[in-house]
């Protein structure tokens, strides 16, 4: 029989509370409400193409330009986009918990920076961050806000235009490594790549400690991310889901929270 409580603010609030090590681990919904188009369903093209085939080293290989007008497009809307409620509850509950001498971490798939700029401090990014490049020749990883991050994709990345109607950038004029001159690219965990396996091992560790884990906006179809939660649930902890879905992504977590998560979120750790 499933343990699962639907919508219990009151149930949570009390094993939050006893809470010691909690982990939130986040996805593309919780910046829904900023603006920022989610990963799949509707928002998951840009022009033609499905978002999911542009984030490969493949596509980057065979054309650099058109990955990186995708990518200038997507900081240019993550750079102006503002932190939400959700992010903003995330943030002040670690401050209340830094206070009491309790742990809490972020986990984040998404690589838009909002919870470091709602100001989350414990936060481990997955997938990387718009605002990073790497070289592809000596791998050195800059921090880089300019926008546009080179002149060549000034006014570029409109995703209502059509790729054919625009002139050819060429490969010269795209982003440049400051040390040694080669192409950089987006420091962005694309499909089929390895994450840090540093990065990795952090969060397997909070996965393997903490004794309450917040599942908010993420479809948990990507791995290795996908597993974290069921981890938890597993070693018997509490886990609360929080999506705009009312089917649970796993029916084996105890709460589930079903609604936009810039309201049930607030209203949880309030
Ligand atoms: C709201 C809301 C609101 C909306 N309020 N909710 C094991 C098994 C099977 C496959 C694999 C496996 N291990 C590896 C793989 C392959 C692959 C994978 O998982 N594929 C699956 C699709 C099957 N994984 C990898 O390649 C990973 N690498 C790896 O494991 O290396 C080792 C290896 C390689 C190859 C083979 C085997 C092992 C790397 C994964 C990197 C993912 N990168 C991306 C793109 C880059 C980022 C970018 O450019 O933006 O990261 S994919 C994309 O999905 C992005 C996201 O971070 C990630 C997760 O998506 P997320 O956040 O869940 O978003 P959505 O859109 O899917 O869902 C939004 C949710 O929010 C929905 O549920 C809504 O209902 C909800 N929502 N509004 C609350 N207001
Ligand atoms: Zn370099």
């Amino acid at each position: 029989m499933s343990k699962r409580k639907l919508s219990d603010y009151e149930g949570f609030r009390n094993v939050l509370n006893k809470s010691t090590n909690i982990v939130a681990l986040t996805g593309a919904g919780i910046s829904a409400e900023s603006g920022i188009p989610t990963f799949r369903g509707a928002g998951g093209f840009w022009r033609t193409h499905r978002s999911a085939d542009l984030a490969t080293l493949h596509a980057f290989q065979v054309n650099p330009a058109l990955v990186w007008e995708f990518y200038h497009y997507r900081r240019t809307v993550a750079f102006s986009a503002q932190p939400n409620d959700s992010h903003k509850a995330l943030a002040a509950y670690e401050q209340i918990c830094k206070e009491q001498g309790r742990k809490f971490s972020v986990i984040t798939q998404n690589v838009d920076g909002l919870h470091r700029r709602a100001g989350s401090e414990n936060v481990i990014e997955l997938h990387g961050a718009l605002h990073k490049v790497i070289c592809t020749k000596c791998r050195t990883i800059d921090e880089n806000f300019d926008n546009p991050i080179c002149e060549a994709l000034r006014d570029r990345g409109d995703p209502a235009l059509q790729d054919i109607n625009l002139p050819t950038i060429d490969k010269k004029d795209l982003p440049r490594c400051k040390k040694c001159k080669a192409l950089v690219r987006p420091y962005i965990v694309w499909f089929g790549e390895n994450l840090d396996p540093k990065v990795l091992e952090q969060s397997r560790e909070l996965i393997e400690t903490c004794d309450l884990c917040l599942v908010i906006g993420t479809s948990s179809v990507v791995y290795p991310a996908a597993m974290f939660a069921p981890l938890v649930a597993d070693r018997g902890q509490p886990v609360a889901e929080f999506n705009l879905n009312s089917e649970p992504a796993n029916d084996s977590f105890e709460f589930h929270f079903p609604g936009k998560c810039g309201s049930t979120l607030p209203k949880a750790l309030g």
